[in-house]
């Protein structure tokens, strides 16, 4: 049996709710041929995101990780790109810790790149009828940290990585007054995701390389 296993951050800064966490919950224990989905909550800090990325790496021992976080703002799922040696923080985390300008880990490379097949997730998704596209960054927040601290634990391992930045829900949009998807739309488009992550080997190149 291959475990796939999905992160989701708790809510933060004024919300009461985090579609990424919603998301994945709903794919918990979903069995697809040889393959389960494992979907577990992150804190949304600094301090405690890593530490709990770290013991779930340990006890799961996954073949494929997908970590998912909301980005604010964002119209469309954005499969990440690449994770960078920067914690920059706009707002205060959870637990009140507010970085400005540190690297994630002291010494470590600048960047990461994504493991996934970015294209191939980006078409297929668009292909189930769901907007989405490769992004060129997650932030400077904890989204970006635990991106660049997964892809430091896997790297050289062969154990495929990466990140997800979904929409708003609807009604965060209506507070916000920004873009928004629903969550069933997320669930849908993030399942397409792993499946697609899982099957394929390389990327895709044919059709063009611009997908975002
Ligand atoms: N989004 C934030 C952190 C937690 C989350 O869901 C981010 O983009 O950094």
């Amino acid at each position: 049996m291959r475990t796939v296993l999905l992160t989701g951050f708790e809510p933060f800064d004024q919300d009461t709710v985090n579609p990424s966490w919603e998301a994945v919950r709903l794919l918990d224990g979903t069995l697809q041929g040889d393959m389960q989905i494992i979907a577990r909550q992150l804190p949304c800090t600094f301090a405690g995101a890593p530490e709990r990325l770290s013991q779930l790496l340990q006890e799961f021992t996954p073949t494929l990780v997908i970590a998912v976080g909301l980005g604010p703002g964002r119209t469309d799922i954005c499969i990440e790109r690449v994770a960078i040696n920067i914690n920059d923080a706009r707002i205060p985390d959870n637990l009140g810790y507010q970085p400005i300008d540190t690297p994630v880990v002291a010494q470590g490379p600048a960047a990461y790149f994504s493991t996934l097949p970015l294209k191939a997730m980006v078409r297929a998704i668009r292909a189930g009828g769901i907007p989405a596209s490769v992004s060129h960054t997650a932030g400077t927040f904890v989204c970006n940290q635990v991106f660049y601290c997964l892809q430091h634990a896997l790297a050289g391992t062969g154990v495929r990585g990466g990140f997800i930045h979904v929409p708003p829900l609807p009604e965060q949009a209506v507070v916000a007054g920004g873009p928004s998807m629903a969550l069933a739309t997320q669930v849908e488009g993030l399942r397409i995701a792993v499946i697609t992550a899982l099957n394929t080997e390389d990327d895709v190149l044919e059709g063009g390389g611009q997908v975002s």
